[in-house]
């Protein structure tokens, strides 16, 4: 079985909060959420992180930015606005070494800074 815990979830054997999936991607509610909605986005595949986006199929390349706005307008906060996050490496905190994509909205969000 694998260690990665984003793996677990995607072949079902760690319960998460999905809501949406298809061949290539999961969506799931982020366990520690920072605003109303906060979503995590992950394709199936092991991908450690967007620094190893070549390993990807290109379908799945291909098909992730329609996924992503896809799963913002099913959670409801397309129209009033949401943000995408990848932390990618130590300098931005990733902890978990799966690929993925916060989907964060449901309120106004601060500024980047
Ligand atoms: P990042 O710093 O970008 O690697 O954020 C990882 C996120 O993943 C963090 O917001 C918490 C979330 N997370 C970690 N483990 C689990 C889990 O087992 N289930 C769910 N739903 N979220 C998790």
């Amino acid at each position: 079985m694998s260690e990665c815990i984003f793996c677990r979830i995607s072949a079902g054997d760690v319960p998460a909060d999905v809501v949406a999936q298809d061949e290539d991607f999961v969506a799931f509610r982020d366990a520690r959420p920072l605003a109303p909605v906060h979503l995590l986005v992950i394709p199936r595949s092991h991908v450690a992180s967007l620094d190893e986006a070549e390993e990807l199929s290109a379908e799945a390349s291909a098909r992730a930015l329609a996924f992503l706005a896809a799963t913002a307008r099913s959670a409801g906060v397309a129209e009033t606005g949401y943000r995408v996050i990848t932390n990618t490496g130590p300098d931005a905190g990733q902890e978990v070494m799966h690929l993925h994509w916060h989907v964060i909205g449901g309120t106004r969000l601060g500024g980047m800074a």
